[in-house]
């Protein structure tokens, strides 16, 4: 009996030294070249997806995932919002690379390049879609469409779309305001290359020995106070993160340095995305340690930084542990999607049209940790929907995998396992914000599929 109070306490006492991983935010698919946007106080977060099976030994990427928080430590799975698919103009089935995503006038607009085929643009009334294809073709009509890579988009101060892209080079289209096309009058056919001058962008030696800019690709840009920023992936192979800076959206680009050095259990890719939200500052980039070292299977982390006092951006470290503290608590009494995940082992999502997005592949062993749960008062009863693979049963924990057991969910088999149920149990009431855990238990098969929770 002692033992049962004093060791959930002493976790729970010992928690904040420590330390937890927290990176990468997404654990149910290998995920990269983070692309944050903040969107009526939520994030989201737009991403590629390098998939379970790499074939030919290069990047396997089909499709374009997002997720979302409004805590930045509990994510939900919006799954895959587009794909190549979407794209009945070429037959590319490999490709889907860096996204971006930016909102005008309530619509979102989902820039992606195609690599080999250019940069697209989709068009969705919904931050996680659908999206579709407004105009048939490529967005950006250029004569290299091989270096048309990694899209990014901001507004200056009148408004002003600029949709930044490339590797090696940098190139930029003024959008009109419909954004899905843009101002043939300036540039090389609406087309403005940037000249890569070390003052602008750095230098370093090639491997001809000769004098190159560090800038290679990925560019995040943005405008914050005063000034235009442009983060990128610099040099490589193994890559690491630089920016510049610029008075106005089109330049003159100042090189600043480095912000990410290259780490063990970062891939030899990085790419950064930065957003400022609820007052924090926060770096998102993608690293290999989920796949443990595999460069072609990546996962997205998070870290919270601050500028420096003249707008610099310091040397950010990537860390296992990401983001240490929620924005906010999260509100277990209404429902919460099953797939709204701080940290899991096992289990996977997938969707369908009757349900959504929903977890699955839960076996006996497997978790689900959520952040930051705020238990007021406390709780008496827990209720899932679920439809039932095998059956087995939900221990409900508090602050670690094997805390104070709150009360145990049984979900028998009910012989079908199309039918979601409600499923419930008593709990015992504590007070207060935790994190919660649901720990997995039963026998040799796949255990149940969950859609959504809450307590009462
Ligand atoms: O994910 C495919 C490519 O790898 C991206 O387009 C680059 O930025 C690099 O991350």
């Amino acid at each position: 009996m002692k033992n049962r109070i004093i060791t959930p306490l002493l976790i729970a006492l010992l928690l904040p030294m420590i330390g937890f991983a927290q990176n990468p935010i997404v654990q149910t698919y290998f995920t990269a070249d983070p692309a944050p946007m903040v969107y009526n106080g939520t994030v989201y977060v737009y991403t590629s997806h390098d998939e379970d099976s790499t074939v030919n030994n290069f990047f396997t990427m089909y499709d374009w995932r997002c997720y979302s928080s409004k805590d930045m430590v509990n994510w939900t799975d919006h799954g895959a919002v587009a794909s190549l698919k979407n794209f009945t103009w070429m037959n590319k089935t490999n490709g889907a690379w860096a996204p971006q995503c930016i909102e005008r006038n309530g619509k979102f607009y989902l820039y992606v390049p195609i690599h080999g085929e250019g940069i697209a643009v989709l068009v969705s009334d919904s931050p996680t879609g659908p999206f579709s294809d407004p105009i048939g073709k490529r967005l950006v009509d250029s004569d290299h469409i091989w270096q048309d890579i990694d899209p990014t988009v901001a507004f200056d101060d009148k408004g002003q779309a600029y949709l930044y892209w490339g590797n090696p080079g940098l190139w930029y289209v003024k959008l009109n305001e419909d954004m899905v096309s843009y101002d043939k009058t300036v540039g090389d056919n609406g087309i403005v290359s940037i000249e890569m001058t070390p003052e602008a962008f750095g230098s370093k030696e090639g491997r001809d020995g000769k004098p190159r800019t560090t800038y290679t690709e990925g560019p995040w840009f943005y405008k914050r106070n005063n000034l235009y920023y442009m983060v990128y992936a610099a040099e490589g192979i193994p890559e690491y993160i630089s920016y510049s800076t610029a008075p106005s959206a089109e330049g003159p680009w100042t090189y600043k340095g480095q912000i990410m050095e290259r780490a063990d259990h970062l891939a030899f890719t990085n790419h950064a995305g930065i957003i400022d939200f609820n007052g924090n500052s926060y770096i998102f980039y993608h690293d290999q340690a989920l796949s443990k070292g595999q460069g072609f299977k990546r996962s997205v982390s998070v870290e919270q930084f601050s500028y420096n006092a003249d707008g610099t951006i310091p040397l950010i470290e990537p860390t296992k542990e990401g983001v240490k503290k929620s924005v906010s608590n999260l509100k277990p009494f209404q429902k919460v999607e099953a797939e709204t995940i701080a940290w899991s082992e096992g289990v996977k999502t997938t969707s369908d049209n009757r349900t959504g997005i929903y977890v699955t592949n839960i076996d006996d062993g497997d978790y689900i940790k959520v952040r930051s749960v705020d238990f007021g008062k406390g709780a008496k009863k827990f209720e899932v929907r679920a439809a039932v693979m095998d059956g087995g049963e939900i221990e409900i924990r508090l602050d670690d995998k094997d805390g104070l057991l709150l009360g145990t969910c049984e979900i028998p088999n009910t012989g079908d396992i199309n039918a979601w149920k409600t499923f419930s149990a008593k709990v015992n009431k504590q007070k207060g914000i935790h994190d919660l855990y649901f720990v997995f238990r039963g026998g040799d098969g796949e255990l149940f599929k969950l859609d959504y929770w809450k307590f009462k």
